[in-house]
């Protein structure tokens, strides 16, 4: 969808830094993050809510949650998909945040390569 901001980053039309991309999937960094190393999963197939979304790109999201985090170490993260303005849904199409809960004796989250 032209207008939509995370279909502009998919196309490469405005920078991000990816961390994963496949067919149906790309993960990147998230621009406001909650903590070092928020990322998002979205699908590439352009939909709002979850329910816009074919089942064959959703089920490539949690393998990619769980590749990022195998990648990174992480063991101490939340996933979350706001759907919907009443549930915080500010970009329209779907994504999945994968937020590291940082120890807080060890720093403030996970550390991406080249991040
Ligand atoms: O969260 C939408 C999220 O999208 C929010 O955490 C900021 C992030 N965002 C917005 N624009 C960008 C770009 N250009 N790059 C990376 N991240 C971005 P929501 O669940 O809709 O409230």
């Amino acid at each position: 969808m032209a207008a939509c901001i995370f279909c502009k980053i998919i196309k490469g039309d405005i920078p991000s830094f990816k961390l994963f991309e496949s067919d149906k999937v790309l993960a990147f960094l998230d621009i406001e993050p909650l903590s070092r190393g928020h990322a998002l999963v979205i699908p590439k197939h352009h939909g709002a809510k979850l329910t816009d979304i074919p089942d064959d790109q959703l089920s490539e999201i949690l393998p990619v949650v769980k590749k990022l985090a195998s990648a990174t170490g992480a063991e101490n993260y939340n996933l979350l998909q706001n759907n919907g303005r009443l549930a915080h849904q500010v970009v329209d199409h779907v994504h999945f945040h994968m937020i590291p809960k940082p120890n807080p004796e060890e720093g403030m989250g996970i550390s991406w390569p080249a991040q």
